[in-house]
C-alpha cells in the first residue's frame, strides 16, 4: 500500500486528492487531501470516483485502426504510418484547408493539450481550427478582448470576500464552477451567507444553487441580456454608480447611456419576464453592498446574445465599482502564463468561413459551422479531421448532422482513451495513457482561480513499456502535419519549443532570463518531459520566481494569497481605457432592441448539469451512473397536464426530434424544458454508458444559429414544441454510415515552424 497526492483532472475545481494504491497499482481510496491550502480536503463524487475512472477496462490501451467496421490493435509504428499516409494523402490531393482540427475540453485540463496545441494547428497550416471554446466560453473571452484588450483577462468573483454575489446562469452547487476556480464551491456560498451576505440566483430552474440562495430569480431563457440592461438602465438613471472606485481609466459611459437609454425596467420586464421592481431593486442592492460581483456562466455564454450578455455583466461590475476591487470581481495572478500575455489588443473576424461567412474570434472558427465545412463542395473543403479529447457528435449543436459528416471523411484521426460516438469514425485511435500515468499541472485552470494558486502533481504510476506520454502523441502529430514523416523524434520538438521560450524570454525588456544565454538556461531547467520543461522555464519566467523543484517541494500545493488589483497592468486596448461600450457591440445592441417586441416562443429547451456526469465521458463508470444520473426532460407539472405528458414525451426543434422520458418538476419554469447533454449513448461499444444510453440533447440544438460575434452555439432557449408519446410514434433515430476510406501519398519532408507569441518573442 502506499499514498499519492494529485490534482483531479476532471472538472474546473482544481481538488487536492489523497489517492492510496496497492502493490500492483491498483486504486484503493480516493479523498479529498487535507493538506492543499486551497481545496482543504473537499472531493467530489466524481474525483472520488477517478480510481474506477482511470482503470476502466473498456479504455483503449493501445492504438486502433479500423477496416471497415473491424477495430483492430497496432503498433504505434503502424499507427503513425497510417495518420502519415491519411493526412498526406488529403493534402497532396486537396491542400492544407481540407484539414481540420477540434480540441475537446479535455485539452483544457491535460499539460500535453496546453503545450501542443498551437504547435499542432500552426503545423497543421489550415485555416479550419475548431474547439470546445464554440461551446462552452468564448463570449466571455470576446466581451474580455472587447473590454480589456486581453481576451485571457477574464473577471473572476471574490468569492471568499464578497459581501453579495448575483450568479447569473450557472449551477456551481453542481458543476462545482467554470472560469471561477473555486474548490467546494458549495461550502463558500454557505460561507458567503454565514459571514452576512447575499447570495441572489437568475435561473429558469430552482437550481441546488437557488435553493441555497437568500433568493431565486426565475428568468425567460436566452433573455438575460435584456435583464441586464434593464439594471444598467437603473444604475445609470438613479446615479448609483461609484466609477471612482475603480483604479484603472474607464471610458465610454457617455455611450453607454445611449445604448442602455430605452430598455427600461418596464420594457425589459416584459421580454425577461423578471418584475421590473425586482430588477430595480436588484440593481439598488447591487450598488448598495460594501462589495458585489455578478459571476454569470453557462446559461449566459451558450446563448444567442452570449457576447453582448457577458459584456453586461462587467459592466454591471464596473459601474457599481466592483471591478478589480477586492470582493467584486478581479483577475488572478497566475504562476506560470503571464509570460505568454502579447499586450497586443484583441480583434477578431479577421477572417471568415468558407461555407456560412462566419467571422473567426480568438484564431478559430464556430464548431457550429463545422459540418458545413465538410458537407459543402469546393476548393477547401473539409476532407480530414483530428480531434484531440473531444466528442462533438455528443457536445456540439446538431451532432447528429456531425455524425453523418464525419462519416464522409476521407480521413479521421483521434486522440482518445475511449472508442466512442465521435471516434467510432476514425480511421486511427491514438490513445493517451492512464490519468495517474500523466504529470498534471493546470495552466489555464490555475488563470481563473479565486486565490493565487499553484500546485503541480508528478505521475503516479510510470508508463509501460513502449507506451507513448499524450505529449509524444501530439507532437507526433505536429511531425507528421510538419512533413517530417511518421518518423521524427518527438523530443526534438520539445526542444524547440522551450528553446523558443528561452529564445523569447533573453529578449524581453525585464524578464527574469533578460541578457542570459539559452543554453545555459536551458541546462538548467529539469523535468521528465517536454511540457515539465516548459512548466519549468514559464514558472521560472513567473511573478512568483518559483520552479518545478519547488512545486516538487510541496505537494500539497502552494497558496500564492488572496487576489490584488491588477487590472491597470493588464489593460491594452487601442484607448489604453477600460471600455464600457466597444464599438464592435452597437450592431447586437441594435438587434437586441430589436427583440423588445418580439413575441416568446411558447416553449423552450434549456440543458442542465449533473453532479456526477461530465459532459459525455463519464458514463461508461457504474458508480457514476444510475439513481438520480438520468437523462430525463424536466417539465414543470402545469406544462405536463396541459400536455397531457407522461412517461416518454416526443420533442421537436428545427435540427430534430427525439423521444425522452419525462420527469416532473416543480423547480423549472412553465414554458420551459431541460435536458442534459453528453447522453446518447445507444450502440456503444462502452458496455456500462451503452446500459444506460440516454439521448442526445443536441439532436435538438440548432448549427444555424450563433452569438455572431463569438461564434458560440445557443443551447439555451431552442424552441421545442413537446408532445406524448402515443402508440405507433417513431423518432427519427440517428445513425451514420461507416463508409470512410484512408487516402494515401507522400509528402516532401519540411521544417516545422512553430511559432508561439510572447512578449519577448
Ligand atoms: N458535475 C458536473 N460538473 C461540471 C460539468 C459537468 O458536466 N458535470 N461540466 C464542466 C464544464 S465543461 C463546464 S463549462 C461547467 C459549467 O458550469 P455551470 O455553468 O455552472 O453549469 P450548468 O449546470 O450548465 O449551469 C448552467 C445553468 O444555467 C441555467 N440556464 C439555462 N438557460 C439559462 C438562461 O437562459 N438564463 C439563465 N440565467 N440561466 C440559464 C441552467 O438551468 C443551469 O442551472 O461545469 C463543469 N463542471
Ligand atoms: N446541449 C449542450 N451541449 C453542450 C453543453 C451544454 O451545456 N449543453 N456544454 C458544452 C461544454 S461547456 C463543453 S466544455 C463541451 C464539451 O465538449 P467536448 O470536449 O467535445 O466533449 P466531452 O464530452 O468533454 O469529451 C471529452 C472527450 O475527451 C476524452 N478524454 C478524456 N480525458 C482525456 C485525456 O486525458 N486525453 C485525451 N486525449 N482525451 C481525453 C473523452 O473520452 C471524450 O471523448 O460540451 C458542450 N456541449
Ligand atoms: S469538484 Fe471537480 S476537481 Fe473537485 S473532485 Fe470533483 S470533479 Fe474533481
Ligand atoms: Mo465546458
Amino acid at each position: 500500500m502506499r499514498t499519492a497526492h494529485r490534482t483531479c483532472p476532471i472538472c474546473d475545481a482544481v481538488c487536492g486528492l489523497r489517492l492510496t494504491l496497492d502493490d500492483a497499482g491498483r486504486v484503493t481510496s480516493v479523498k479529498g487531501d487535507p493538506d492543499d491550502p486551497f481545496s482543504k480536503g473537499f472531493v467530489c463524487p466524481k474525483g472520488a470516483s477517478l480510481g474506477h475512472i482511470d482503470e476502466d477496462p473498456d479504455r483503449l490501451r493501445a492504438p486502433m485502426v479500423r477496416e471497415g467496421d473491424d477495430w483492430r490493435e497496432v503498433t504505434w509504428e503502424e499507427a503513425f504510418r497510417a495518420v502519415h499516409e491519411g493526412l498526406n494523402g488529403v493534402i497532396d490531393a486537396h491542400g492544407r484547408d481540407a484539414l481540420a482540427v477540434y480540441f475537446g475540453n479535455p485539452t483544457f485540463h491535460t499539460m500535453a493539450g496546453f503545450m501542443y496545441r498551437m504547435p499542432l494547428t500552426q503545423s497543421l497550416g489550415t485555416r479550419n481550427v475548431f474547439s470546445a471554446s464554440t461551446i462552452d466560453q468564448i463570449p466571455k473571452q470576446v466581451a474580455g478582448g472587447l473590454m480589456y484588450g486581453d481576451a485571457m483577462a477574464i473577471a473572476v468573483p471574490d468569492l471568499d470576500r464578497t459581501d453579495h454575489l448575483l450568479v447569473i446562469g450557472a449551477n456551481p452547487a453542481v458543476s462545482n464552477g467554470s472560469l471561477c476556480a473555486a474548490p467546494d464551491f458549495p461550502g463558500r456560498l454557505k460561507a458567503l451567507r454565514a459571514r452576512g451576505g447575499k447570495l441572489v440566483v437568475v435561473d429558469p430552474r430552482r437550481t441546488r444553487t437557488a435553493a441555497m440562495a437568500d433568493e431565486h430569480v426565475f428568468v425567460r431563457p436566452g433573455t438575460d441580456a435584456f435583464l441586464l440592461m434593464g439594471i444598467v438602465h437603473t444604475l445609470l438613471a438613479e446615479d448609483l454608480t461609484s466609477l471612482d472606485r475603480v483604479g484603472v481609466e474607464v471610458g465610454g459611459l457617455d455611450e453607454l447611456r445611449r445604448l442602455a437609454d430605452d430598455f427600461t425596467p418596464e420594457t425589459v420586464s416584459r421580454v425577461c419576464g423578471v418584475p421590473a421592481e425586482q430588477i430595480t431593486r436588484m440593481a439598488r442592492e447591487l450598488a448598495a453592498a460594501p462589495s458585489a460581483a455578478v459571476y454569470s456562466r453557462i446559461g449566459t455564454c451558450t446563448a444567442e446574445f452570449g457576447t453582448v450578455t457577458q459584456w453586461l455583466v462587467d459592466v454591471v461590475n464596473t459601474l457599481t465599482g466592483n471591478l478589480d476591487r477586492p470582493g467584486g470581481v478581479m483577475f488572478t495572478r497566475t504562476a506560470a502564463l503571464e509570460f505568454f500575455r502579447t499586450g497586443q489588443p484583441y480583434s477578431g473576424g479577421n477572417w471568415r468561413s468558407r461555407a456560412r461567412g462566419v467571422p473567426e474570434a480568438m484564431g478559430e472558427l464556430p464548431v457550429a459551422t463545422l459540418a458545413d465545412e465538410i458537407e459543402t463542395p469546393g476548393e477547401g473543403q473539409v476532407r480530414a479531421l483530428i480531434t484531440i479529447a473531444g466528442n462533438p457528435v455528443l457536445s456540439a449543436p446538431n451532432g447528429p448532422r456531425l455524425d453523418r459528416a464525419f462519416a464522409d471523411l476521407d480521413f479521421m484521426v483521434c486522440v482518445d482513451p475511449y472508442l466512442n460516438e465521435t471516434t467510432r469514425h476514425a480511421n486511427v485511435i491514438l490513445p493517451p495513457p492512464r490519468m495517474l500515468q500523466m504529470p498534471h499541472y493546470d495552466f489555464l485552470l490555475l488563470t481563473v482561480t479565486v486565490r493565487n494558486y499553484t500546485r503541480f502533481s508528478p505521475p503516479i504510476l510510470p508508463l509501460e513499456p513502449g507506451q507513448l506520454s499524450e505529449a509524444e502523441i501530439l507532437a507526433k502529430l505536429t511531425l507528421i502535419a510538419a512533413g517530417q514523416g511518421a518518423d521524427a523524434d518527438p523530443a526534438g520538438l520539445d526542444e524547440m519549443i522551450v528553446g523558443q521560450i528561452l529564445g523569447g524570454a533573453v529578449q524581453a525588456p525585464g524578464s527574469p532570463f533578460e541578457g542570459r544565454d539559452p543554453a545555459e538556461l536551458r541546462a538548467g531547467l529539469t523535468g521528465d518531459s517536454g511540457p515539465e520543461l516548459m512548466l519549468d522555464a514559464i514558472l521560472q519566467l513567473g511573478p512568483y520566481g518559483l520552479s518545478l523543484a519547488k512545486l516538487r517541494e510541496n505537494p500539497h500545493g502552494l497558496d500564492l494569497g488572496p487576489l490584488q488589483p491588477r487590472l491597470a497592468e493588464l489593460v491594452c486596448t487601442p484607448s489604453g481605457r477600460v471600455e464600457l461600450a466597444p464599438e464592435p457591440l452597437f450592431p447586437e445592441v441594435e438587434r437586441l432592441r430589436g427583440r423588445l417586441a418580439a413575441a416568446p416562443p411558447e416553449m423552450v429547451l434549456i440543458g442542465r448539469r449533473q453532479l456526477r456526469s461530465n459532459n459525455s465521458w463519464l458514463h461508461n463508470v457504474g458508480t457514476l451512473v444510475g439513481g438520480s444520473n438520468r437523462c430525463t426532460l424536466h417539465v414543470h407539472p402545469s406544462d405536463a397536464a396541459r400536455l397531457g405528458l407522461a412517461g416518454e414525451a416526443l420533442v421537436r426543434s428545427a435540427a430534430g426530434e427525439l423521444t425522452v422520458p419525462v420527469e416532473t418538476t416543480e423547480s423549472i419554469m412553465p414554458g420551459v424544458v431541460s435536458l442534459p447533454h453528453g447522453w446518447g449513448h445507444a450502440g456503444s461499444s462502452l458496455r456500462v454508458a451503452a446500459e444506460h444510453a440516454g439521448v442526445n440533447a443536441n439532436a435538438l440544438t440548432d448549427e444555424t444559429v450563433i452569438d455572431p460575434l463569438s461564434g458560440n452555439a445557443v443551447f439555451n432557449g431552442v424552441p421545442v414544441t413537446v408532445a406524448p408519446v402515443v402508440q405507433g410514434t417513431q423518432a427519427a433515430q440517428d445513425s451514420g454510415g461507416d463508409a470512410c476510406s484512408g487516402g494515401s501519398g507522400t509528402r516532401a519532408a519540411g521544417p516545422v515552424t512553430v511559432t508561439l507569441t510572447t512578449r519577448g518573442a
